[in-house]
């Protein structure tokens, strides 16, 4: 079944529902419901007219045709909503599109003119900064890839199934090429005193959203950006400025960065103390549990997705790791009893989204699809069951258990627990 020699006739031999050139155009029409006049080797409609004028919208926009890939949900009734999701299940690679990059907004989205914003960085350094937009991007930039995720993302798999596609499950992912500075950079420029260990950072929202970051963290790759996939960010991310904690939970990524205060202690905010914690099963509860661990999900199939045909499907999906970079993905047809690696997509970045591939053979039976992602620490995806052994179901933050897809008999996908 492997396409070993690139051959892709085989593979879409097995397709099916592909018929043979020789069966002609108008059988492929009745097929499909098209109009025959529009397919090879006629002309159809759209060759015989000027395309349509393209200066406006002068910000360009998907086809009309690429309906419902949005991340509003259709389901989210609330006055004022906390959350979008980005539709995984939809797109396709790594990067997430900026219009669909998901969004967590404590109080709404400010709208900042970027001419009055500052960034003020003092307490324990030697020169305090007040920095304007333009002497930030004077500084020298550098670009990188990475993912962000809330750690609230999947938080429904803790309990029964609720969420029915991997928008709604686990949406609160995204994945973009950042530019900014190192925050390394200007912490140099300040200077930090030795007793200097963490850094309180405040956005310019109403919530003043505000977490501490520990210094090593600050001080190795942590970046200010003011662009996401190369344009400027969206007023959604941040604009115009953003702290970037590569691989770390989304909340300490604080938008619209207005100040960082250097100091010998964590500052115990609200984020840090009310939420953001794991409550444990002895009823204590963990601080600044920051990593975002090893995960990975299933797009094709997936939830609310039907299986038309037996026979050839690729399996496709995701796998992340706030540890670096992703070593292997193992992919289970038979609900976790066998396992095997699939292939990923170079390259395969650190902290960034890896997309991973597996040709399948469906033979038309019921049954369960997980994926098993493994990063370069070693750290392993654990089973739902196994996280729940470790951490107690008093937790809320933090689930990365492996996702179960049921294919049913009649080819539709349901979100299970296995
Ligand atoms: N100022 C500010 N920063 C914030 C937030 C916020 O509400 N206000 N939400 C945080 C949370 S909980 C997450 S998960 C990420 C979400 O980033 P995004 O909206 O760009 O996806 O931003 C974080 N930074
Ligand atoms: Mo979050």
């Amino acid at each position: 079944m492997e396409d070993r020699r690139g051959n892709r006739r085989r593979a879409l031999a097995r397709l099916g529902a592909v018929p043979a050139l020789a069966a002609g155009a108008s059988l492929a029409a009745r097929a499909t419901g098209t109009q025959a006049g529009n397919l090879p080797p006629d002309t159809p409609q759209w060759m015989k007219e000027q395309g349509r004028t393209f200066l406006s919208p002068p910000y360009g926009l998907p086809s009309p045709h690429v309906k419902d890939v949005a991340r509003v949900l259709p389901s989210a009734p609330a006055a004022f909503p906390t959350a979008t999701r980005t539709p995984l299940h939809r797109l396709h690679g790594t990067i997430t599109p900026n219009g669909l990059f998901f969004e967590r907004h404590h109080a709404g989205v400010p709208m900042i003119d970027p001419d009055q914003h500052r960034l003020m960085i003092h307490g324990l350094v030697a020169r305090p900064l007040l920095l304007t937009m333009n002497d930030l991007m004077r500084y020298p930039a550098v670009s990188r890839t990475c993912f962000l995720e809330c750690s609230g993302n999947s938080l429904s798999q803790w309990r029964a199934p609720a969420g029915k596609t991997a928008q709604e499950i686990h949406g609160l992912l995204s994945c973009a090429e950042w530019t900014g500075v190192m925050l390394s950079t200007i912490l140099d420029d300040v200077g930090i005193k030795p007793q200097g260990r963490w850094l309180l950072a405040e956005g310019a929202d109403a919530a003043a959203m505000t977490r501490s970051v520990p210094i090593e963290l600050a001080l190795d790759d942590a970046m200010l950006v003011y662009s996401q996939n190369g344009e400027m960010l969206r007023p959604e991310q941040g604009y115009p400025l953003r702290l970037l904690l590569p691989g770390i939970e989304g909340n300490l990524s604080i938008k619209w960065l207005r100040r960082l205060k250097v100091g010998a202690e964590p500052f115990h905010t609200r984020e840090e103390t009310s939420k953001y914690t794991d409550l444990q099963r002895d009823g204590t509860a963990l601080q600044f549990t920051l990593m975002m661990d090893a995960k990975s999900v299933i797009l094709s199939p997936s939830g609310g997705q039907t299986l038309r045909e037996k026979g050839f499907h690729e399996i496709s999906g995701i796998a992340w790791s706030g540890r670096g970079k992703i070593r292997s993905v193992d992919v289970s047809m038979d609900g976790g009893r066998s396992w095997r690696e699939a292939r990923l997509q170079e390259p395969v970045l650190s902290k960034s989204i890896t997309r991973f591939r597996l040709p399948w053979e469906w033979d038309g039976s019921p049954t369960i699809l997980q994926s098993r992602a493994v990063d370069e620490s070693g750290y392993v995806q654990p089973t739902r069951q196994r996280l729940i052994d470790e951490r107690g179901s008093n937790t809320f933050y933090h689930y990365n258990g492996i996702q179960s897809w049921k294919i049913g008999a009649n080819g539709e996908v349901t979100n299970v627990h296995a």
